[in-house]
Formats: C-alpha cells, structure tokens, sequence
C-alpha cells in the first residue's frame, strides 16, 4: 500500500473516530490490505493524536480470547494504542454521543515497572517487569458499519479503542493466580456476561508478552510506567444512554460507570 493510501485511510479512520460515523471496511476499497498495512495506517493515526496534544498511556492487546475471536471472525491477536483522551474515572457518567457502536468488556490491566523488550518477550518476562495488576472495563467502539470488518480494517481503526475505566484494587501480580480470576459483568442489576481470566491466551500476560513482540516487529518497546490492557475475557456487550454496568472481579474488586447522551 502506498504512503499516499496509508495517509488516506489514515484521515478516513480519524474522521470516524473524532465525529462519531461509521464507514464501511476499508478492504471494501482495498481488498489486497495486509495486517501490516492496518499497522502502518494505526502508526499514522497515533503519530497524528501525538502532533495534536494527546499523550499515550499504554497500549492494549485485542481479540486474545476465543470469544472475542468468535464474536469479530478473526483469528489472530491485534495491538492498539492507548491515550489521556480515551481514559475515563470509576463511576463516572460517559457519553456515547462521541461513539458509534458502543460495547463493553471486562479486562486485566497491567502497570509496568520495567521497560520489555521484544522478540522472544514470555509471560515470565512480562510478570517480572509487571508493578501491579488492576480490573478494567474498555469501551470499545468498532467504527466500521454493521460490525463487518476483517483484521487489517480492525487494526487500522486501532483495535476500535475508544474509552476505558480502570479501577477496582491494584494487587501484586505475584499475590494472585492471573489464569482463575472469575469475572462478572453486570447491565442495569443483571449478569449479562462472565468469564475466567485465563480465556485470555491461557494467562493475562501471556496476551502482554505477545503485545511486546508485535510491538517488537513495529519497531518498538513496552516503555516502564505503560498501562496496559490483556483483552477481553468475555464477548463485549452493547451499551446505550441509561445503562449502567458493574464489572465484577475475583480478587481485583469492581470497576463502574453508566452511560448517557
Ligand atoms: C476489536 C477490539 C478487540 C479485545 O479486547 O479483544 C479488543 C473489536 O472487538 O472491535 O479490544
Ligand atoms: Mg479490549
């Protein structure tokens, strides 16, 4: 794909995501698009954020569990970027008027103490360069109309990131078993969703360590002091103004927050 191309999917993902519309997939368009082009328009989304003032917190690692693989119809793992303007506090009120397809997920994030360094990054590496592990619910919002998409449309869109919560308590990666952590996600009082956490790749930080080696392959590391999130434990669940959702983790305490216009 060419750099006009990359710069020219790169404007289209932006609009969709700042003004809140959805487009169809970019394989419509460019049917031949490799995961590695997704990669290249998600290097010039970041790039362009960074230009305009927002900082990035961390990175997140996308479509680590069967069901999340599932739900999408692909079948390997993505990274995304992470920034101030996306974070949102515990309880608060978040508006989806900013959003297209607003879906929730519960998630183990995770605060590095050390930078990582890929290829050949494992789950020990990661846990050893791990400061504390916290719950997280991330809205994700896939901008691509009537949720079709594939991989490189995926990757492009930066792993439909949008908005996330961290929250709960922060424990000591060593203090807990990360692969039997149940968890629960409630919708206005009712369980609509739960899971285990070693849905994700067998082990949270299994997903992080495959993050540090794609990002590796990018050109780049895991800086200390990332926030990082392992990818959903369960499908993501739809939301709209008026709902409000309680994630429940084993362990890990609870993460809140309601929606509105
Ligand atoms: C892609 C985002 C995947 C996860 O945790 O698996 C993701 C999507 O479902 O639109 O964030
Ligand atoms: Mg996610």
């Amino acid at each position: 794909m060419s750099r006009e191309d990359v710069v020219r999917l790169c404007e289209r993902v932006e609009g969709a995501q700042t003004r809140a519309y959805a487009i169809p997939k970019l394989t419509d368009e460019y049917p031949n698009m490799t995961i590695g082009d997704g990669y290249a328009v998600q290097l010039e989304l970041r790039k362009r954020f960074l230009a305009a003032g927002h900082k990035q917190v961390g990175w997140k690692a996308g479509l680590t569990s069967k069901a999340k693989m599932i739900q999408m119809g692909v079948n390997v793992p993505s990274i995304g970027f992470l920034t101030d303007r996306m974070s949102r506090p515990e309880s608060s009120a978040i508006s989806t008027s900013d959003l297209v397809h607003p879906r929730v997920e519960c998630e183990v994030a995770f605060v590095m103490k050390k930078t990582l360094q890929g290829p050949g990054c494992n789950a020990a590496d990661v846990l050893a360069a791990t400061d504390y592990v916290l719950p997280a619910v991330e809205i994700i919002d896939s901008r691509f109309s009537g949720f079709k998409f594939d991989l490189p449309s995926v990757v492009a869109d930066n792993g439909s990131s949008a908005r996330f919560v961290g929250g709960g308590r922060a424990r000591y990666a060593e203090d807990l078993d990360l692969r039997t952590l149940g968890v629960v996600m409630e919708k206005n009082g009712e369980i609509v969703t739960m899971g285990a956490s070693a849905a994700v790749l067998g082990h949270p930080a299994e997903a992080i360590a495959m993050l540090v080696n794609i990002l590796a392959e990018l050109g780049e590391n895991l800086p200390a002091g990332s926030f990082v999130m392992s990818g959903g434990i369960t499908e993501a669940v739809a939301v709209k103004p008026g709902d409000s959702i309680v994630a429940r983790f084993q362990e890990l305490g609870s993460v809140s927050m309601r929606f509105v216009e």
